[in-house]
């Protein structure tokens, strides 16, 4: 068995789907393994846009299983309405699409609690997508969590689910309007639906090993989202680098061949929390109009600002990347110059990693190195050497700083907008 892994080396929304919509061709399982429908992502392949937010991309290649891990958290009638928008889309699931027993269930109430939450922070919010995932991570860790195994004994299910509602309706009291009866009344249904892509996921890859299968890790959000190493508390709930695809799913160290970070071009992030590189101005404003950069899941506008190499070599230093995938390189194609982030200091001290407190991140001074633009279209280059000369300087300047080949380079949204060197 051969695992390949895709991991966000920023704040999310590299392009990490796109790069595994490409490698599904060559294998047999895609696997989510971390997080829950706060992952958008959009697949432009064989002209048509898909937009996935809990579901591996994998699902695009007909011949390519898929299984949402045991790490990963679940609104299951999300889950239904994302498969029938794929299915109008004309992709055919059937079959082909599993969900861990072990995985943890987002409920109705998880989502009210998250708004609450974040209503409760006031200034000092997470800009989270509401979509439940603080709260569900939180009753999982706590114990107090459903998995999907549970679902399926009614008994246990109400018992372990009114705790819950219990617990919450103590804390909001009035604020927390909620019907549990008809959440409950909901599960019947659902569970007879859902018990075809229920599995136990470690004898599915334990088998996948024996048939020396090639599996396809997609990765979630990014490391700068990551709970331990990402801008804490301004993160999602979960480990989004290499260690949470080794916990969230049962694949073993071992059979680990590849871990791609994937890099985009500039740096963008979605809800609050540093930014160091962030552009403010019309640099900023230029970048997520070009970029198209709104969030999938809540249409929020996308911050932009400069690729900061700090942040990739704190990512690199985490996750042990053994290539990039650089994308959205010719979103750079119009700009005079082009403003790359070295190092940082703070107060007049030069700092040699990126800094956990959040107080410092907000004052530090950034140092950059100023590239020069190309001012050309690069969408149509097939190989490296049809970039222009500048853009292949800026590729280059990315892997000196880092030591990481860039051994695919994104040039537009399609499938076919990408130099594999
Ligand atoms: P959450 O909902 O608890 O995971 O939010 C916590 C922080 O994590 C950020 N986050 C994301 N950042 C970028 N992209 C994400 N996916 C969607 C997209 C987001 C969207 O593809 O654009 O549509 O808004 C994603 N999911 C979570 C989030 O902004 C919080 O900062
Ligand atoms: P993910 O969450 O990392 O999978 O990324 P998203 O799908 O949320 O955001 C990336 C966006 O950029 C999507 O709309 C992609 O279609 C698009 N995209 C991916 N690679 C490229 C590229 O190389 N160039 C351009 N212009 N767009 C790209
Ligand atoms: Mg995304």
């Amino acid at each position: 068995m051969s695992v390949t892994v895709v991991l966000g080396a920023q704040w999310g929304d590299e392009g990490k789907g796109k790069l595994v919509d490409i490698l599904a061709h060559d294998s047999q399982l895609c696997c989510r393994a971390q997080g829950g429908n706060n992952a958008g992502h959009t697949i432009v392949a064989n002209g048509v846009t898909y937009d996935f937010h809990i579901l591996p991309s994998g699902l695009v290649n007909p011949a390519c299983l898929n299984i949402v891990g045991s790490g990963c958290v679940v609104h299951i009638p999300s889950f239904f309405k994302e498969l029938e928008a794929l299915e109008k889309h004309g992709l055919k699931t059937e079959g082909r699409i599993f969900i861990s027993d072990r995985a943890h269930v987002v409920f109705d109430i998880h989502q009210m609690v998250d708004g609450l939450e974040e209503v409760e922070l006031g200034k000092g919010f997470i800009g989270t997508t509401r979509k439940g995932i603080g709260p569900t991570y939180s009753t999982k860790m706590t114990r107090s969590g459903l998995r999907v195994c549970d679902l399926f004994d009614e008994k246990v299910f109400e018992e372990k689910f009114r705790r819950i509602v219990h617990g919450y309706q103590k804390r909001f009291g009035d604020l927390l309007k909620y019907d549990p009866e008809a959440e409950i009344e909901k599960y019947k249904e659902l569970r007879v639906k859902l018990q075809d892509y229920v599995v136990d996921q470690i004898p599915l890859l334990a088998s996948a090993k024996e048939k020396n299968s090639k599996i396809l890790v997609e990765g979630a959000n990014a490391l700068m989202l990551d709970v331990d190493y990402g801008t804490y508390p301004f993160v999602t709930s979960s480990n989004t680098g290499l260690g949470g695809v080794l916990t969230g799913l049962s694949l073993g160290w071992r059979s680990l061949k590849e871990v791609v970070g994937v890099v985009k071009a500039y740096t963008t992030r979605v809800g609050s929390g540093p930014f160091p590189t962030e552009q403010l101005n019309e640099i900023g404003e230029k970048l997520q109009q070009v970029g198209h950069e709104v969030g999938v899941t809540t249409g929020r506008k996308r911050r932009c600002g400069w690729l900061d190499l700090v942040v990739i070599k704190h990512s690199h230093a985490v996750n042990d990347y053994t290539s990039f995938n650089l994308t959205k390189l010719d979103v750079l194609d119009d700009f005079e110059e082009l403003k790359v982030a070295t190092s940082y200091s703070h107060n007049g001290q030069q700092l040699d990693s990126f800094p956990a407190n959040p107080e410092i991140l907000g004052q530090l001074d950034v140092h950059y190195e100023t590239l020069p633009g190309w001012k050309k279209p690069t969408t149509g280059a097939k190989s490296f050497y049809d970039l222009p000369v500048e853009a292949r300087k800026y590729v280059e300047f990315i892997e000196k700083f880092t030591g990481v080949k860039v051994k695919w380079i994104g040039v537009g949204p399609a499938r076919d907008h990408m130099i594999a060197r």
